[in-house]
C-alpha cells in the first residue's frame, strides 16, 4: 500500500494503493474478510475460473470515488473505464486478461458525483471519462508536469502526456530539437 501524505495539502485528499500480481493469486482464498478495518482496506484479486476474469475487490468508503489502473510490467499503466463511488461497502470489478502477470492499482479522491464520468475532479477542463479515454490522469491536472493543464493542452493540440510537446510540434514524437540560429 502506498500512501503519499505530502499530497494531502490540496483540498481533496487523493490516495493511491497498489494491488497484486494476478498470477500469484490465482489460488488466493476467496473467503478473506473485507472491511474498512482490514489492512489495505481488504484488497483482493481473485481469479474466477468460471468467468475466466480477475475479480478485483476493495472496501469503498463513502464519500470517495475510485479509479483503477492495470499494468503488465509496472511501467505502463492504463486506466480501466470503471469509475466507482464508495458506499461503505465492498466494490468489485472484473477484468479479463490473458497475460500471465497482471498488476492493478487503485487511486481515490475525496469527491463524489452523481455522474462521475462527466465530472472533472482535477479541474483541468477534461471530464474524468475523457481523461481515461485520452490516457491522461483524471486526478492530476497536469499529467506531464509541464505547467500546462491537460485541458489546455487538448485545446492547443499539444500532447498532454509529453512535457516537451508544444504548439509547433503538437504530437511530439520525442524527436530531437535542433536550434538553428538566425541573423
Ligand atoms: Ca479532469
Ligand atoms: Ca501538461
Amino acid at each position: 500500500m502506498i500512501k503519499n501524505n505530502t499530497a494531502m495539502s490540496i483540498s481533496a485528499k487523493m490516495r493511491l494503493f497498489l494491488l497484486f500480481v494476478g498470477i500469484s493469486l490465482i489460488s488466493f482464498p476467496r473467503v478473506i474478510a473485507q472491511s474498512a478495518g482490514d489492512p489495505d482496506n481488504g484488497q483482493t484479486v481473485v481469479y474466477n475460473s468460471t468467468t475466466e476474469d480477475y475479480d478485483i475487490s476493495w472496501w469503498g468508503y463513502s464519500g470517495r470515488t475510485y479509479f483503477i489502473q492495470h499494468s503488465l510490467d509496472l511501467l505502463t499503466w492504463t486506466h480501466l473505464s470503471e469509475i466507482s463511488t464508495g458506499g461503505d461497502s465492498i466494490i468489485t470489478i472484473s477484468m479479463e486478461s490473458p497475460a500471465a502477470n497482471n498488476f492493478w492499482r487503485i487511486s481515490s479522491i475525496d469527491k463524489v458525483s452523481s455522474n462521475p464520468g462527466a465530472a472533472d475532479f482535477d479541474g483541468d477542463g477534461l471530464s474524468n471519462s475523457a481523461e481515461i479515454s485520452y490516457g491522461t490522469d483524471p486526478l492530476k491536472a497536469d499529467t506531464d508536469g509541464d505547467g500546462v493543464p491537460d485541458g489546455v493542452e487538448y485545446q492547443l493540440g499539444t500532447n498532454p502526456k509529453s512535457s516537451i510537446s508544444n504548439t509547433s510540434d503538437p504530437t511530439n514524437s520525442l524527436a530531437l530539437k535542433v536550434h538553428t540560429p538566425t541573423g
